[in-house]
């Protein structure tokens, strides 16, 4: 097989990547590991930045989103009782949607249909050879038979668990990383939002995230210590700890429920620099993953793509490779100041195991900071809906 761009990993990035290029006349394969059902039962992101919904819609998936996504104004961070609103549209004339990572992804399966994208599923030992040459290639096992996939770029669109940044020699990689001592136990559940903004919570009882996907339907986290695993928590353990960290009036009027999906994902900031070796570009999380304390994965995920795929665009329809030179460097700045923001976020709302009673003193007075200040209220909100392309 011979493609222009091989995309490895059929998440929200290579999805888009191959969306936006297949739109440009670009020929794309995307190899994906898992199978469509596996990719679309995956519970994640929740809240789309404005900049990735403008970019959602010019590739022509947005049709569903604005039909069922819901825009919000503004969002709570509480601290016990104290409720302070960021008022993102008064702050800085934007807003953000909630509408959840599951539908943008299938709602981009969608479209790929409809534009006869090729989209392997199912491909095992990915391997990318001569990325660091003028003709590399992709090799990948197929129900039994080892495949060849000829290219001009590779873009390595498959999560931080993926081959793509392994690819890049030891010696070119630098790697940046802080792992937290606590992961985020999530719950779905088919009940009303305890409020109609998303809620973050500092509490003496430790963090927790009120948020949601539509009227019926919740979306909660707790902050857990690393070692716990799901079977540990039952409902009712989750619902009585959930209640712990939100404000009294919150929790008392908020409606529980079984849960329909219980999970724990650890919390991380990482960042591999260089994005680009050769002819292959890393995007989204194969490059750098942030606790999701900020609502920036997925969006950073958007923002790469949006640099790279003008970049290819160029090199391919027109022989300008300006854009791919600076790739790796354009779309580093973006993500270093996301990943501030998100450890800034994370560190702002957790309570660290071991830490000393100044620490939460600290969080406390942040809070009431925030509360007190518009330049600071001003400047979270500037971030949380996303700092431009
Ligand atoms: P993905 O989604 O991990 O997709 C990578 C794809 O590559 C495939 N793959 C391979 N394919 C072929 N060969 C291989 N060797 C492969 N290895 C892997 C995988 O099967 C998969 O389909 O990465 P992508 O596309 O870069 O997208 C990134 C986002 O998924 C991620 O950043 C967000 O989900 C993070 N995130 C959030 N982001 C936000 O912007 N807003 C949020 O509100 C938000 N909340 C969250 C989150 C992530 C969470 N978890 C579980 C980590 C909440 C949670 C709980
Ligand atoms: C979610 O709804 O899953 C969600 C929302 C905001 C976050 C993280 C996750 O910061």
């Amino acid at each position: 097989m011979k493609t222009e761009v091989a995309i490895i990993g059929g998440g929200p990035s290579g999805l888009l990547l191959s969306q936006i290029l297949n739109r440009a006349g670009v020929a794309t394969v995307v190899l994906e590991r898992s199978s469509r059902e596996h990719v679309l039962s995956r519970i994640r992101a929740g809240v789309l930045e404005a900049g990735t919904v403008t970019m959602l819609r010019e590739a022509g998936i947005g049709d569903r989103m604005d039909r069922e996504g819901h825009p919000h104004e503004g969002c709570f961070l509480t601290d016990d009782d104290l409720m302070v609103r960021i008022n993102f549209k008064d702050l800085t004339g934007a807003s953000v949607m909630v509408y959840g990572q599951t539908e943008v992804t299938r709602d981009l399966y969608t479209a790929q249909d409809a534009l006869g994208a090729t989209i392997v599923h199912g491909v095992e030992d990915v391997v990318i050879q001569d990325a660091y040459s003028d003709a590399p290639y992709v090799e990948y096992t197929l129900d039994g038979t080892r495949m060849r996939l000829d290219c001009m770029y590779v873009a390595g669109c498959d999560g931080f668990h993926g081959i793509s940044r392994k690819t890049i020699p030891a010696h070119i990689r630098r790697e940046f990383e802080r792992v937290y001592p606590f992961g985020w136990l999530g719950v779905l559940s088919r009940t009303r939002p305890a409020h109609e903004e998303l809620i973050y919570a500092n509490s003496a009882n430790g963090f927790a995230l009120a948020s949601m996907r539509n009227q019926t339907l919740s979306r909660y986290y707790v902050q857990v210590p690393l070692t716990d695993k799901v079977a540990d928590w039952s409902d009712a353990r989750f619902w009585n700890k959930l209640r712990s960290c939100l404000p009294s009036d919150v929790a008392d009027s908020m409606e529980t429920g079984p849960s329909i999906e219980k999970s724990i994902a650890p919390l991380r900031s990482f960042v591999s620099e260089p994005l680009r070796w050769g002819r292959l570009f890393l995007v989204g999380d194969a490059a750098h993953i942030v606790p999701p304390t900020g609502a920036k994965g997925l969006n950073l995920a958007v923002s790469d793509v949006h640099y790279l795929h003008q970049a290819l665009i160029d090199v391919l329809k027109k022989g300008d490779a300006t854009g791919i030179d600076a790739y790796s460097e354009r779309a580093l700045l973006r993500i270093w100041k996301a990943m501030r923001f998100s450890w800034q976020m994370t560190t702002m709302l957790h309570q660290f195991d071991g830490e000393d009673s100044f620490a939460a003193q600290m969080r406390k007075a942040t809070l009431r900071h925030l509360s007190q200040s518009e330049t600071a209220r001003r400047d979270l909100a500037e971030n949380y809906i996303g700092l431009p392309f």
